[in-house]
């Protein structure tokens, strides 16, 4: 089976008839040119097996973490199992109902809270199928935080699992498919053109362009989560933090979206850098404790700057303690980040106690904590369930915690300020898990409101060209979002 190809797969897929072109009506109602039919997928035992492979072979790729795997009820049921069979990985069904007799268990199969279970489909259009099966092995206590399907009608699942918190990884999207049948000649330029301009017309997000296909531009450029107000706007809402309004107005005021981290190791070059692209940025992230020569003298210098350039700077420390020992870390030591960060972040894992610690301290001095919603790192445990109770905690916490570290938009209450770390103008990651999405992507598609940029900035030959070209690509990405509503 090695060596199975898309492009000659999708051939087969429309020999078999598991692609129509005509007048279909969906799920949903809505009528579309393109069906795909992959329940004839079990009268071609050669085919499964290389939709299998090529399935197989994307997780591979990706080198995803999982113990356990499970295919959405129940065209990808076969398909899994094929899978974990051939390459001996233990399985789950997910009953659709529960039996009336016996354990009425929803979750077939042996597991332990906290396995990551990865999820195997066939087709996506919103993700709604890939979220059910998702939510019944969350509540089992499974972790999932990627899937993998086979055909992407790139209609939105992507972005929808990801507000969830979950990776969607198509083997075969939309655009490829009609590229591919379309040089084949299976399929003529009038009907792919339809097929393109309906999935452009009922798709939230800009479609990849793949092959060269010419994709002409969309209705609906990006995500529409949350664009109707305007970063201004959102300063006006009754209820937002103190913070998170001045930020905003920063964000308006100097056309950006960007927060660099500073993450160099000595004082004088964190300075210079905060003077050289302080007219670019709207936050200014720090790591003190990998900065050599740290004193309080060189935090007042970097107030100084901050308030020259009307920036504000986060010191990532993300506590993570009982809330008694963050009100220490964050108040006193040698950094004593309390006087001189605006910002601050925690990750939820220690419960509401850390967020009322750090309040007790950063509260009655104005400043604003980030609550670790997700990570950009391979394998992160901030996903699904976790996730949406740091968002509750958020909610419960709102004086003082004005936002998120996401990857994508975890919440619609538009007084919470999404930043978003992970981001190069290419996608990629380095060798220790990070994983980098363009600004576009984030600002766009995920809808989050700032990108923190570090590397991309920091190891370019001009930093303050490269902070320029951050800037501007956010800035577009954010324009783009408002102009499509
Ligand atoms: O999930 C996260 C959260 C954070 S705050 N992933 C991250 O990368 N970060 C931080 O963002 C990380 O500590 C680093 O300072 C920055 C990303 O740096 P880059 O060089 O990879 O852009």
């Amino acid at each position: 089976m090695d060596g199975v190809s898309v492009e000659s797969l999708i051939l087969k897929l429309h020999d078999v008839n598991a692609v129509k072109f005509g007048e279909y009506k969906l799920k949903s109602g809505l009528m579309t040119p393109i069906y795909i039919d992959l329940r004839v997928l079990v009268s071609h035992p050669g085919l499964m097996n290389q939709v299998s492979s090529l399935i197989y072979q994307r997780v591979k790729e990706e080198g995803l973490q999982f113990g356990l795997v499970c295919g959405v009820p129940y065209t990808a049921l076969p398909l899994a199992t094929i899978i974990c069979s051939t390459h001996e990985l233990p399985m789950l069904i997910r009953r659709k109902e529960a039996k009336d007799y016996g354990t009425k268990k929803m979750v077939e199969g042996s597991f332990c809270e906290g396995d990551t279970c990865l999820i195997i489909e066939d087709t996506v259009t919103s993700g709604s199928s890939i979220l059910e099966t998702a939510d019944v092995l969350l509540k089992e206590g499974l972790k999932v935080t990627d899937a993998v399907v086979l055909m992407d009608r790139e209609q939105g699942g992507t972005e929808m699992l990801a507000s969830r918190g979950i990776r969607l990884l198509p083997v075969i999207s939309m655009f490829k498919l009609l590229d591919v049948l379309l040089a084949a000649g299976r399929i003529d330029g009038p009907t792919a053109e339809s097929v393109r301009r309906f999935i452009q017309d009922n798709n939230t997000f800009r479609p990849k362009k793949e092959n060269g296909g010419a994709v002409p531009a969309p209705k609906k450029a990006c995500l529409d989560l949350n664009r109707e107000q305007s970063y201004a706007e959102r300063a006006q809402l009754p209820n937002v933090h103190p913070l998170a309004c001045k930020l905003l107005k920063i964000m308006e005021e100097k056309q950006s979206n960007l927060c660099v981290s500073a993450d160099v190791t000595s004082g004088e070059e964190l300075l210079r850098l905060a003077e050289s692209l302080g007219p670019k940025i709207c936050v200014l992230k720090t790591h003190v404790d990998i900065l050599k020569d740290f004193t309080l003298d060189f935090s007042q210098k970097l107030q100084a700057v901050a308030d020259q350039h009307n920036f504000l700077i986060f010191e990532d420390r993300k506590f993570a303690d009982i809330g008694n020992t963050v009100k220490h870390q964050y108040e006193g030591g040698v950094y004593q980040i309390s006087s001189w960060s605006h910002i601050v972040n925690a990750h939820a894992v220690p419960g509401p106690g850390v967020v009322r610690g750090l309040s007790a301290v950063g509260k009655p001095l104005g400043r604003g904590c980030l609550l670790i919603a997700q990570m950009s790192s391979s394998g992160s445990l901030a996903t699904g369930g976790y996730t949406t109770a740091a968002v509750q905690m958020a909610e419960e916490h709102s004086d003082f915690v004005m936002g998120f570290i996401c990857c994508s938009k975890v919440t619609q209450n538009p007084q919470f300020i999404h930043m978003t770390p992970g981001v190069q103008l290419e996608t990629g990651g380095d060798a220790l898990g990070q994983q980098y999405a363009t600004p576009e992507d984030v600002i766009c598609r995920r809808g989050s409101d700032i990108i923190i940029v570090g590397r991309g900035i920091l190891e370019a030959s001009d930093r303050l060209k490269a902070a320029e070209s951050y800037r501007r690509a956010g800035w577009d990405a954010y324009m783009k979002a408002r102009s499509s509503q």
